[in-house]
């Protein structure tokens, strides 16, 4: 299928588990039947069902079920089906974890509030001793880095295990943490988002950035999206459907990056060819470190074409 003859936001993240595209990461109120009715057609490259924030103590135990039956309805679902659980430290963790693992077609845990590889483990070991058998190979994790001592333990938390797929920076609780006042500007956050991004690139994870909490706000969503995606983010978390497609047309390379790299790549295998290192192209240089640039963009693509033939 070429890509040109589709919008980037219609493609589809079913793919195989190491190559899950994740742009746009919408959270769905576990306890919130009218919305999570809505997201079962939702667009979405993954949809959250929440059990922690969105969801009121005191329905906690119904919101559980309530995402059981969700994931089963789920299964014609084009997105990738995950479950934000209750913070490790809450104690409500492996209540969480004993219900939603029971489901066969659960693909992603999101583990918020993570510090420490031991957040990590303790989810992992739920996994292989209560998920359904035909299931557990199936299951990633994203890492939810929210605090000061999550972004020091951002290298212990990216390789805690092979399961983890993605880090999260979530902007809320981190100005909690540090007692930081949100700006339009980011910069009280860009040493965390910078860290978490360089951690998740260096082990070959996917950095999926800040909530726009402004949702009704499309030029605020559209700069943080662009923000978000030039400091190498590869996604971004939604609280809204009618944040999605904005986000999934950003965190995409745009069709003139793509046909720029191509002539990249071309031009590049021909001058090697010549013996030469460098080539000039439209009037600029175009050498080893362009050429990677070139290939990573097109590698990006591809997956998002693979993950729409499959
Ligand atoms: O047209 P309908 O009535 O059928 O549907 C409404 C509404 O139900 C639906 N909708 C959603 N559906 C699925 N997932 C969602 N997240 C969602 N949000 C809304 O869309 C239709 C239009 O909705 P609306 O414009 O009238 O919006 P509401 O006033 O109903 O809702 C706004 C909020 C922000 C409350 C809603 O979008 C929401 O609950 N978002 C998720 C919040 C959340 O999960 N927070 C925790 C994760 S974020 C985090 O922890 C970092 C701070």
């Amino acid at each position: 299928i070429p890509l040109q003859t589709r919008t980037v936001a219609s493609l589809s993240p079913m793919t195989a588990t190491a190559e899950r595209v994740r742009r746009a990461m919408l959270y769905v109120p576990g306890s919130e039947e009218s919305k999570i009715k809505k997201s079962l057609t939702s667009p979405a490259d993954c949809v959250i069902y929440d059990l922690e924030d969105s969801v009121a103590a005191n329905r906690k135990g119904a919101a559980r079920e309530m995402v059981f039956e969700a994931l089963k309805l789920g299964t014609e679902s084009k997105s990738e089906l995950a479950v934000r659980i209750n913070a490790v430290s809450s104690g409500l963790a492996f209540d969480d974890l004993n219900v939603v693992l029971q489901s066969k077609q659960l693909q992603a845990i999101v583990i918020p509030k993570v510090e420490s590889a031991k957040d990590v483990n303790f989810v992992c070991q739920l996994i292989d001793s209560l998920a359904v058998e035909s299931n557990r190979d199936n299951i990633q994790l994203v890492a939810c880095v929210e605090s000061a001592l999550g972004v020091m333990n951002l290298r212990e938390i990216a390789t805690a295990s092979p399961r983890v797929g993605a880090l999260l920076f979530a902007a809320e609780d981190y100005c909690a943490d540090l007692g930081l006042h949100r700006s339009r500007q980011k910069m009280e956050m860009l040493y965390a988002r910078s860290a978490l991004v360089t951690a998740a690139h260096a082990f070959g994870l996917q950095a999926i950035d800040l909530v726009c909490m402004d949702f009704r706000n499309p030029d605020v969503l559209a700069e943080e999206c662009a923000n978000g995606r030039d400091m190498g983010f590869t996604g971004k978390q939604a609280i809204h459907p009618n944040q999605v497609e904005v986000i999934q047309n950003t965190f995409m390379p745009s069709e003139e990056q793509v046909m720029r790299a191509q002539r990249i790549v071309e031009g590049y295998a021909a001058s090697e060819k010549e013996g030469k290192g460098a080539y000039g192209l439209d009037g600029e240089a175009i050498d080893m470190p362009v050429y990677k640039w070139a290939q990573k963009i097109l590698s990006r693509v591809n997956k998002a074409r693979t993950s729409v033939d499959n």
